[in-house]
């Protein structure tokens, strides 16, 4: 398996996260993806190459061109009416018994085109956005060259984005981008399996009336967990897409065989809709040690989930999103592709 990796993550580095109310050194940093670079290398699983440039023209696919324009202007905008000394950052939204109109203040577009203050903006944001996607635009013609299987090295992650909505450290949504470019050069049906500790409400967004891609998604139950506002089980798709989204909210704590349990109904899902090809948004962040989340799953684990995914007899492309106990991020994500590719 070859993974698709490329240095222009660094361009995004937040100064600071909100963390319980103060701004704190961030857990989605530059650190993560060399540690996953690093296990991959050690692992000899195959090839890392860098991405090419795919454009915008994919990306409008699945996002909106106004919030697509956005994220490309932000930061310029930021710097007519702030200092390059703090990170853009919203802080007002337009929730219920408000209006839903864009306002031309840079401090209220900012709000208007994200759904939370975890996803800070500066320098170097929008061409690390890019390039993150080119990772899984890359990986996606791997596959269509008849690769089994590829890794995307993204950073920043995507599966919060949604069709207007940047959040929870993702701009553009990675997977979404790939799903849909797989269907664009030919792919009937395409499957989300997101195993990221929490829901991936942009994806879910992005193919909600979708019936040509199912999305199924494990996660942290939103009365606990973030992103709080979606993610049950009931949240099943509408229109052409209804029962083609399949959520799995799980209680904090949960361990391997209630996980498992519930992958295993998932799969079962997406071998009914017997897809072209699979992505997977990887996250790590289930891991029992992670610092942000609440899953219980241990290094062993991670070989079986690749195992799992193996035996649906799919290509299948990898798309990384969360993951932050640094010391251990690298040895779980290769272990779930040694996995994959030891099945
Ligand atoms: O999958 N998404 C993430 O890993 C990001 C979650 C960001 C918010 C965490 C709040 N405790
Ligand atoms: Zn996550």
């Amino acid at each position: 398996m070859q993974t698709v990796y490329t240095e222009a993550h660094r361009l995004h580095h937040a100064r600071g996260e909100l963390i319980d109310g103060a701004l704190r050194p961030p857990f989605e940093k530059p650190e993560r993806a060399d540690l996953v670079l690093a296990a991959v290398r050690a692992t000899a699983l195959g090839d890392v190459l860098a991405p090419t440039a795919h454009g915008i023209e994919p990306l409008t696919r699945v996002h909106d061109e106004r919030f697509l324009a956005f994220l490309q202007e932000a930061w310029a905008l930021w710097l007519e009416e702030h200092t390059d000394e703090t990170d853009a950052l919203p802080l007002a939204w337009p929730v219920r018994r408000m209006g839903q109109r864009e306002p031309q203040a840079i401090d209220g577009r900012l709000s208007y085109f994200s759904f939370d203050a975890f996803s800070p903006i500066m320098f170097g944001t929008a061409e690390a956005v890019l390039a993150s996607a080119d990772v899984a635009l890359t990986g996606v013609d791997l596959l269509l060259a008849g690769d089994r299987a590829a890794f995307c090295l993204c950073r920043p992650p995507g599966h919060h984005a949604a069709l207007d909505l940047y959040g929870g450290y993702c701009f553009v949504n990675n997977a979404s981008a790939a799903a849909q470019a797989l269907l664009d050069h030919g792919m009937v049906r395409v499957a989300v399996v997101d195993v990221d500790y929490h829901h991936g409400n942009g994806t879910q967004d992005i193919f909600w009336e979708r019936g040509d891609v199912l999305v199924t998604n494990l996660h942290g139950d939103p009365r606990q967990e973030y992103p709080f506002f979606t993610g049950y089980a009931d949240e099943r798709g509408a229109g052409a897409g209804v029962d083609a989204n399949r959520n799995y909210p799980l209680p904090m704590g949960t361990r391997a065989p209630a996980w498992f349990t519930a992958l295993d109904d998932a799969l079962g899902h997406v071998r009914a809709f017997t897809p072209d090809a699979v992505v997977v948004s990887l996250g790590v962040d289930t891991y029992k040690d992670d610092p942000i989340s609440c899953f219980e799953l241990e290094t062993s684990d991670y070989p079986v989930l690749g195992a799992r995914l193996a035996d649906l007899g799919v290509p299948t492309l990898f798309v990384m999103e969360g993951g932050y106990a640094v010391e251990a991020i690298g040895t779980n994500v290769a272990g779930v592709l040694t996995g994959f590719e030891g099945a």
